[in-house]
């Protein structure tokens, strides 16, 4: 039926169709896993050529179960074979019902122990209990009540305790429809998974599909797509590849919407399918970051006597991908079967992963599954072991699992830095949604548990308090930086960030920044107007010069004076005036303060002319050009000056419009000047 014309011709599933719930099977090797699926959904699960052959399930599989009521579950099928294992993991991500299959006449084995303890590892919380196989002959009512027996204990204190529990069989079809009415009695005692957040979608299969392109599926953990989203596929290789929803379907018929929950296949464009596989990630783009160190809590369990020590090599399974790594114990050395630590995993390739994701640990020789357990958090580095404040750091990361403003609240303290975070980052940083980040803080803000800095994002009170105290320090500095400027600098109107920064060496340089901000908004820095960089100025400053600024201001505008459009170019005159000035800078200052004052006009180039002379010089230029166009030579003359200054006052004319130049000559332009 699934896969065929007659299951297509059935068109578009709706979503209150399927029942946003996925039933996974788990039982060891041969136990009638995959023939209790077909008994139950008439679809052979076993896809793949090899296993029909070898009558063995190798990858998962997938069927679609239509459920009394008339709506459709999702089933994956897994192999029970030990060295699968890794698909198996694979498979459970993202179930939220277990199948558990004991065959009645081979009863509980490695795998059916292995597989609870990975379901139990993955935080499952319901399951049925079939026992196939109950045609065989030989399958007496002693040996069943002896397997009741040995399942009852091996199920005590696990979710399974008090799980229904059927007898069936997939060739005389006994039992199977009371199986298929407990599975939907147990659906039904579920409720639909929740499906906010960010969509987020482990990938378990991607094939590609005539006249489609590529098609990913898998169970989505959180969120919902509809056909034109846009995605990104986080890869194994550490890529983040963007593409858009084509189209979706479920169960090999198209959906408008898949959501967490529904087994789903994502047609994507441009994206190869040799791009993506197992492992990697489809998510809502910008807000997952994939990462390679994080934070867990570790417990310790499985088949092993073997103690798990510090700085073992691990396949870690998470998700849907396996990735080989380095456990460290950060709170003890090892840990055996029932005990539980703080550990850094360090992988060696990147996953994506959310505070309150579940993993599997497995050896890496002998393989065999370790323990597993629960992210925490990224981390930023490596992690030393025993150190209180670590530990405490981490203790309180899993007390806030599932609290999003504490969650939000630990990654604000732990980003270390007096500077706001935004909330952007925060919420990449976490893997959670911005909305949902956004709605923490205001509550976090409320209640003072948080500072906002308008436009530039939060900080813990603990960090903005040092965040004031240091612009505080630092206000002090500028204040003493620009006194001491100003001091050795009179006739200077300001000074550049660059000239404050050389003063202020050691002072962390946004906090001069956010210093000056301050002190401006306070108006006790001024900015001074006028060209090029800005330039800073202690605000109510006397703006008479001293002494011998003085002395060298009468110096300097006797020079101009003597010879007003003749007049040596600025650093001669700086060297004529040298023995007043005492040193050269004061000269400079001097003459800059001038021009600022507007007594002398900076022609540029070096040549500096009074304010009068100038005013004189474009008088007889206009003049002149009142009566007729003239040459430079003509007007040189009229003017009195010398070559170089015409050029540069009728360069300034032609400038400012007064003049304009028309061939050889200049003429009258409409600028007043
Ligand atoms: N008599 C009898 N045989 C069964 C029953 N269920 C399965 N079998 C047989 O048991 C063998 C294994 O069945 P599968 O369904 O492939 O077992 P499985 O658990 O899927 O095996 P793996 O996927 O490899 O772990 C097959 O030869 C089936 O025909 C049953 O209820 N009665
Ligand atoms: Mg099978």
């Amino acid at each position: 039926m699934y896969g065929s014309a007659e299951w297509r011709a059935r068109g578009p599933l709706r979503p209150d169709e399927i029942v946003s719930v996925v039933l996974g099977t788990a039982g060891h090797i041969d136990h009638g896993k995959t023939s209790l699926v077909r008994a139950l959904t008439g679809v052979d699960a076993d896809r793949l050529k090899e296993e029909q052959d070898r009558g063995m399930t190798i990858d998962l599989g997938f069927a679609p179960l239509v459920l009394p009521d008339g709506r459709t579950l999702g089933i994956v099928d897994v192999p029970g074979h030990e060295r699968f294992v890794k698909n198996m993991v694979a498979g459970a991500t993202g179930i939220d019902l277990v199948l558990l299959v004991v065959a009645a006449d081979d009863g509980v084995m490695p795998q059916t122990r292995e597989h609870l303890e990975i379901l139990t590892l993955l935080g499952l919380r319901r399951g049925l209990v079939a026992i196939t196989k109950v045609d065989r002959p030989g399958v007496a009512p002693d040996l069943l009540a002896a397997l009741d027996l040995e399942l009852d204990q091996l199920l005590a204190g696990t979710f399974f305790e008090g799980a229904p529990r059927l007898r069936v069989s997939s060739v005389t079809g006994e039992g199977v429809d009371a199986l298929r009415a407990a599975i939907a009695a147990a659906v039904a005692g579920l409720g639909p998974r929740p499906q906010a957040g960010p969509f987020r979608m482990p990938v378990q299969r991607v094939f590609s599909s005539r006249g489609f392109g590529t098609v990913l599926t898998g169970i989505p953990v959180s969120g919902a797509l509809e056909p034109g989203d846009e995605v990104v596929v986080h890869t194994a290789a550490g890529a983040v590849l963007p593409t858009r929803i084509r189209g979706l379907q479920a169960y090999g018929r198209p959906v408008d919407r898949v959501r967490a929950g529904h087994s789903s296949a994502l047609n994507v464009v441009d994206v190869e399918r040799g791009a993506v596989e197992r492992g990697d990630v489809v998510a809502s783009p910008g807000v997952f970051r994939a990462g390679d160190l994080w934070e867990v809590r570790l417990n310790a369990l499985g088949p092993s006597r073997l103690p798990l020590r510090t700085r073992s090599t691990v396949r870690v399974h998470l998700g849907t991908a396996e990735v080989m790594g380095e456990v460290v114990l950060l709170d003890t050395d090892e840990i055996t079967r029932g005990q539980t630590a703080l550990a850094q995993l360090r992988l060696h390739g990147p996953i994506v992963a959310v505070a309150g994701d579940r993993f599997v640990l497995r050896r890496h020789s002998p393989v065999e599954v370790v323990g597993g357990g629960v992210v925490l958090a990224r981390s930023r580095w490596r992690l030393k072991a025993r150190r209180p404040g670590v530990l405490e750091q981490l203790r309180r990361r899993e007390a806030a699992l599932g609290r999003l403003d504490d969650e939000v609240l630990l990654e604000l303290e732990a980003s270390q830095q007096d500077d706001p975070v935004a909330t952007a980052d925060l919420a990449v940083s976490l893997g959670r949604a911005r909305n949902d980040v956004e709605g923490a803080l205001a509550l976090l803000a409320a209640d003072g548990r948080v500072v906002a800095v308008a436009g530039r994002g939060h900080l813990t009170p603990a960090a903005a308090k040092r965040r004031d105290d240091a612009v505080a320090a630092a206000s002090s500095q500028v204040l003493a930086a620009l006194e001491a400027l100003h001091a050795a600098h009179p006739a200077r109107a300001g000074f550049p960030l660059a000239d404050l920064r050389r003063a202020l060496e050691g002072v962390v340089e946004r906090d001069v920044a956010a210093a000056l901000d301050v002190l401006a908004r306070d108006a006790r820095v001024a900015l001074v107007p006028g060209a090029g960089p800005s330039r800073y100025a202690l605000e109510g400053r006397p703006t008479e010069l001293p002494p011998r600024e003085r002395a060298v201001c009468a110096a300097l505008l006797a020079l101009l004076r003597e010879q007003p459009l003749h007049a040596p170019p600025r650093e001669q005159i700086e060297a004529q005036v040298l023995q007043v000035a005492g040193e050269r800078h004061v000269a400079a200052d001097v003459l800059d303060w001038l021009v600022a004052a507007g007594e002398v006009v900076d022609l540029g180039d070096g040549l500096l002319v009074l304010r009068a002379a100038y005013e004189q010089a474009v008088a007889a230029v206009r003049a002149r050009l009142a009566r007729a166009p003239a040459t430079v030579s003509d007007l040189k003359v009229e003017m009195g000056a010398s070559r170089r200054h015409a050029i540069a006052v009728l360069e300034r004319l032609d400038r400012l419009e007064v003049t304009r130049r028309e061939g050889d000559l200049r003429v009258l332009g409409q600028g007043t000047g």
